[in-house]
């Protein structure tokens, strides 16, 4: 998905460390797990680092495709039921991917919660 100088476009937010789990796949249910991942608000994508370093290194490298959530059409909202965990919103894609993204530090989650609503609703729905 996220191309090469997908760093270039313009970045929103980032540099927070975040709690990510992918729960489903073009609408196919995934187990659970949780991880920590670096994330990156561009124009239009959610990109997920390992770690902060991982960023810049993958903008450098030819083909180091960073893992990331195209925002198009994306459905963003708050959870209660989707984990035990607080401060959890959930990702919904129009191609069926869920994630559920977390942190203990509701003002960190709501950032990122306001930021990416914000930016999918300046997206095209398609
Ligand atoms: C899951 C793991 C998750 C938990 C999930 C468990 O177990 O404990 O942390 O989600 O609950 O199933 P396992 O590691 O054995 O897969 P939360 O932390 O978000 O509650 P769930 O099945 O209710 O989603």
């Amino acid at each position: 998905l996220p191309e090469p100088g997908t760093l270039q476009k313009p970045t929103i937010l980032k540099g927070e460390y975040l709690n990510k789990a992918k729960i489903a796949e073009g609408g196919k249910k995934l187990r659970k797990n949780w991880n920590s991942t670096w994330a990156v608000l561009c124009s239009n994508q959610l990109l997920f680092f390992k770690e902060s370093k991982q960023e810049a290194v993958a903008n450098l490298k030819p083909g180091g495709k960073p893992d990331g959530v195209d925002l198009c059409g994306a459905v963003i909202e708050w959870t209660t039921e989707k984990s035990s965990r607080k401060n959890v919103f959930q990702i919904t894609t129009p191609n069926g991917h869920e994630f559920l993204l977390q942190a203990d530090h509701f003002p960190t989650i709501s950032k990122w919660y306001d930021a990416i609503k914000k930016a999918v609703d300046s997206l095209p729905q398609t």
